[in-house]
């Protein structure tokens, strides 16, 4: 499946394309892929979703069950005057209601915004504010303790539904069940491969969150990357880990394994060591899809203590998020009777681009080879043009425009859309090698976005809020080098001049910080500084503050930064 890049693009998207079944008037919907179609085939009665509560209990769902489930509630968006194109977000955390929200959502033609149920109220705010959100399926607490008090300031959100106990009490809201329960099942609106179908909220070094737009096409990349590179078949028993609120959750949490009839596990607890070996075992996971903080949880806990379980029906593992270190692929062999297979992808790529594929020992370290229909390159800019590098050298990594899953627009942001790409190339943002042998090799980022337990988080996004304590006079935000999360979110402030620089005044901006932000996004450290290092044109130079929290030497990278930055 992973080719040399140069390789021929016409042929593998036809291929790819083969994987939909379509609809019979031409029209493509991630709904009907996802589940109708299997239906349609005489699988109706295959299990879609092997649910796990985190009390003990679970629940299979099966596809004939999601279809119905998901066509309800397309039916109820269709009556509640939801029009194709609206953005219906969903912030819950792995509950089977996530996927019939989901996919009745792109059954009624409407856009999924994925939010992080671990957000405090100022991420969601801006998200469902800037992605102009008409409906909303969350849960009470979460509506409760989050969103109730924002309702006045977000005009377009006129719908909130509500999984679970208690829905009925609240005012404003609806009960998610008693209304999908009323309302008809309804076939998929017939959308085009084209039409918008999944935004997601990703951050970027400066300015507000950047919702990266995908189309239904999209499908197509997320079923071929599921098939050829995580070696998905018919049969699998799949579990992808990652939260449902980020990308990875939606491409291949929920649209590849579904589209590809793949049975998938979706736990609703929290990670612990035990609870997923067990799971590994007792549900037979035949294709494990996970992250390297995980890996270095369970690393911790060793691999005697992995193999205390068996895992006969285990075949392939796989990784993605952050870098995966040579040891910890090697580790999965010891602990796993496998190594961990790299992929690398952005939210803006919307699939796999660079792997490590199934069938293949991957080469420990390194990311992989371009999938195949992707030309990946290592290059640098050059004004207008980019120029790739020579094999070895450090550039960013880049792809050739134009494969199906990728981001269509930033929303309302043209000008930034069009200055990630340069010459037909979209620039990662990423800084990599390339060998000779055509793998690829992560070296960091080239701007000053942070990576933290596999989540993207903007510095800007932390200062904002930072500056809203009425202590702070000035905040910069690196990721610093962290054991387990990669980075965490540090701050560093500068007080107003009749503030204390105390213990007691740190916990209160952390605390302030954590109530807004959520605890996945807020500072973990804070120090306080008497002044920041600026550019010239005045901005934080954070580059400078991670320098000096590292002790390595900041580097002069400025010819590969400036994704749209001023
Ligand atoms: C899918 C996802 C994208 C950024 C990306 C890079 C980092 C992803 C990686 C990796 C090293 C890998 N990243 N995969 N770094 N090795 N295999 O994570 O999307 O949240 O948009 O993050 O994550 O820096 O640019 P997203």
């Amino acid at each position: 499946m992973v080719a040399g890049e140069n390789g021929s693009v016409e042929d593998p998207w036809r291929r790819a394309r083969a994987l939909m079944a379509g609809l019979p008037d031409g029209g493509l919907n991630i709904s009907h892929e996802a589940a109708d179609r299997h239906v349609a085939a005489g699988r109706g009665d295959v299990t879609a979703l092997r649910w796990l509560g985190k009390d003990g209990s679970r629940r299979d769902i099966s596809f004939a069950e999601l279809a119905e489930q998901s066509g309800r509630f397309a039916g109820f968006l269709t009556s509640a005057g939801v029009e194709p194109g609206s953005v219906v977000a969903v912030l819950l955390g792995r509950v089977p209601e996530l996927h019939v929200a989901a996919l009745g959502a792109l059954k009624a033609g409407a856009v999924v915004c994925p939010l992080f149920a671990a957000f405090g109220p100022e991420p969601i705010r801006e998200r469902l504010l800037r992605g102009r959100a008409r409906v909303l399926v969350t849960t009470p607490q979460a509506y409760r303790a989050k969103v109730a008090a924002l309702r006045a300031e977000l005009p377009d959100l006129d719908t909130v539904l509500l999984v679970g106990d208690g829905a009925a009490d609240l005012e404003g809201a609806l009960d998610f069940r008693a209304a999908i329960g009323a309302c008809a099942p309804m076939p998929p609106v017939s959308t085009r491969p084209e039409d918008p179908a999944l935004l997601h909220f990703t951050s970027g070094t400066t300015g507000r969150p950047k919702g990266a737009l995908h189309v239904h096409e999209a499908a197509v990349m997320h079923a071929f990357t599921g098939r050829g590179v995580l070696g998905l078949r018919k049969g699998d028993v799949y579990w992808c880990t990652a939260d449902p609120g980020w990308v990875t959750g939606t491409s291949y949490g929920i649209v590849a394994p579904l589209a590809l009839g793949v049975t998938s596990v979706v736990d609703e607890g929290e990670f612990d060591p035990s609870r997923w070996c067990a799971i590994l075992q007792d549900e037979a996971v035949t294709v494990w899809y996970t992250a390297p903080t995980a890996i270095r949880l369970l690393m911790r806990a060793g691999a005697e203590f992995a193999r205390s379980w068996r895992y006969p029906a285990l075949r392939h593992l796989a990784s993605v998020g952050e870098p995966l270190t040579a040891e910890a692929v090697e580790w999965g062999r010891a602990a796993f009777g496998h190594p961990f297979h790299d992929t690398w992808w952005q939210t803006e790529t919307g699939a796999i681009m660079v792997a490590n594929a199934a069938g293949a020992d991957p080469v420990p370290g390194s990311m992989g080879r371009p999938v195949e229909g992707i030309e990946a390159a290592v290059v640098r800019r050059d004004g207008d043009r980019i120029m790739p590098v020579r094999d070895g050298d450090l550039g960013e990594l880049a792809l050739r425009a134009g494969w199906p899953s990728m981001f269509r627009a930033y929303l309302d942001d043209d000008e930034r859309y069009r200055a990630c790409f340069v010459d037909g190339w979209y620039l990662s943002g990423d800084l990599a090698r390339r060998d000779e042998q055509g793998h690829f090799w992560f070296v960091g980022r080239a701007d000053d976005v942070i990576k933290s337990s596999g989540h993207l988080i903007g510095p800007f996004e932390v200062e904002r809020v930072l500056m809203r304590h009425p202590a702070v006079a000035e905040a910069g935000v690196i990721g610093k080098p962290d054991a387990v999360a990669f980075e965490i979110v540090k701050a560093f402030v500068v007080l107003r001049p009749d503030c204390n620089a105390d213990e007691a005044m740190r916990r209160d901006i952390l605390a302030f910080a954590r109530r807004q932000l959520g605890a996945a996004v807020a500072p973990k450290e804070l120090a306080f500084a008497d002044a920041l290092p600026h550019t010239r044109s005045g901005k934080v130079l954070r580059r400078l503050l991670k320098a000096n929290e590292t002790g390595a030497p900041p580097g002069d990278l400025s010819t590969l930064e400036g994704r749209g930055q001023p």
